[in-house]
């Protein structure tokens, strides 16, 4: 139950997702969007560097897909399922090229947290944010 209290007081505090965690199945970009979303989730977004270093740790090594997209508009990157701007990159250098066709955000590209776009048929794991659900609390 709640209490209202002054707001000096000192407490431990809890921060919201994004506190990523990794999906272990690998999937296409589009059926990894799909399921998240049927988990009443999301792919991960990244806003920031700290942000980016949360997904590297969670990440543990495998290449991923995150939520980033530019399917709609060419070099036009929006997270989904919000369609919101990418604004925070970290790029390899180089990326993103489009080689032959890329409008999927793969994330630990060569460098560890660096970010490329590729295929989006191309089979990943994926990063999701973590949230209350005791369903992905299993590994701690
Ligand atoms: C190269 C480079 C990347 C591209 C991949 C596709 C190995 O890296 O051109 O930008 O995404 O090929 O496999
Ligand atoms: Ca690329």
């Amino acid at each position: 139950e709640w209490n209202d209290q002054g707001c000096t007081s000192k407490y431990k505090y809890v921060c919201q997702p994004p506190h990523y965690t990794l999906m272990n199945d690998a999937l296409s970009w589009g059926d990894a969007d799909a399921a998240c979303q049927a988990a009443g989730l999301q792919l991960a977004s990244v806003q920031s560097a700290a942000q980016n270093a949360l997904l590297l740790t969670a990440a543990a090594g495998n290449t991923v897909w995150i939520g980033g997209t530019d399917a709609a508009s060419e070099g036009a990157w929006v997270w989904s399922p919000s369609n919101t701007p990418v604004s925070y990159t970290n790029w390899n250098p180089g990326e993103p090229n489009s080689a032959g066709n890329e409008d999927c955000l793969q994330f630990n590209y060569k460098i560890p947290g660096q970010w490329n776009d590729w295929g989006c048929t191309g089979k990943l794991k994926y990063g999701v944010p973590r949230t209350s659900m005791t369903k992905w609390l299993k590994d701690d």
